[in-house]
């Protein structure tokens, strides 16, 4: 059976509600890691761009007082996580659904390369179940399955250069092969894939931040409101 992809988007939205467990929620007023008193709720932070900002901000909020900022001003040969939040999730036996989700905005590109900003990272496999690249004014959804083929679904091109814009991820059947991806945009779907084969793998961790990309990449990216659930 072929579901609508908005009928399929809407039966999985509901089956997180009535079952969902918040994994994690930062509207980043406060601390960022778990190792921080009070704690925050990410696992571990990723910095191989050490020089640029990454942090906590006023001019990043969408709301509240504080939004996540990295100014990432440095260049050079390599592909890095140049500044990434990761928080690992330990207790996921498969055959699971994910939710995941940020206002992003992003501004200042250099017009080179592009930075992954969101992910869900599958174990053992290693590689994302799925990803979202900010390039300029495009987001690109992307994918790997279980034998690490990589799709790329959908490109969106925003409307101006400094946009906030709703990011949503959807996932389910984790561990099986019939695989599912979803993408939302400002709450309207954009995007649905199905029949993606990630037999025996589970969900290992969610990202956020400048997690992968040319390190000649310079740009201001902002996050707020991150939100996650199961
Ligand atoms: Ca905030």
């Amino acid at each position: 059976m072929n579901l609508h992809p908005r009928i399929a988007l809407l039966a999985c939205a509901l089956a997180m509600t009535a079952g969902a467990q918040t994994t994690a929620q930062d509207g980043f007023e406060g601390n960022l890691l778990s190792s921080e008193a009070p704690p925050g709720v990410w696992g571990y932070k990723v910095e191989q761009e050490p020089l640029n900002f990454f942090g906590t901000s006023a001019a990043a909020a969408k709301s509240g007082s504080f939004g996540l900022r990295n100014v990432d001003t440095t260049t050079g040969p390599k592909f890095v996580t140049a500044n990434g939040l990761v928080l690992p999730v330990a207790s996921d036996a498969g055959g699971s659904q994910h939710y995941e989700r940020v206002w992003f905005r992003g501004s200042n590109h250099n017009l080179v390369s592009a930075a992954k900003v969101i992910s869900m990272d599958l174990a053992p496999l290693g590689l994302p179940a799925a990803e979202v690249y900010f390039e300029a004014r495009t987001l690109r959804l992307k994918y790997f399955n279980r034998f690490m083929a990589e799709s790329t679904p959908f490109i969106a091109t925003l409307d101006a250069d400094g946009q906030w814009v709703l990011i949503e991820l959807f996932v389910t059947g984790l561990g099986t092969d019939a695989g599912t991806v979803a993408l939302s945009l400002d709450g309207q779907l954009r995007s649905f894939s199905q029949g993606i084969n990630w037999g025996g793998e589970r969900l290992s961790a969610f990202g956020l931040g400048n997690l992968f990309g040319q390190s000649n990449f310079t740009a201001t990216l902002d996050f707020d409101d991150f939100g996650a659930s199961r």
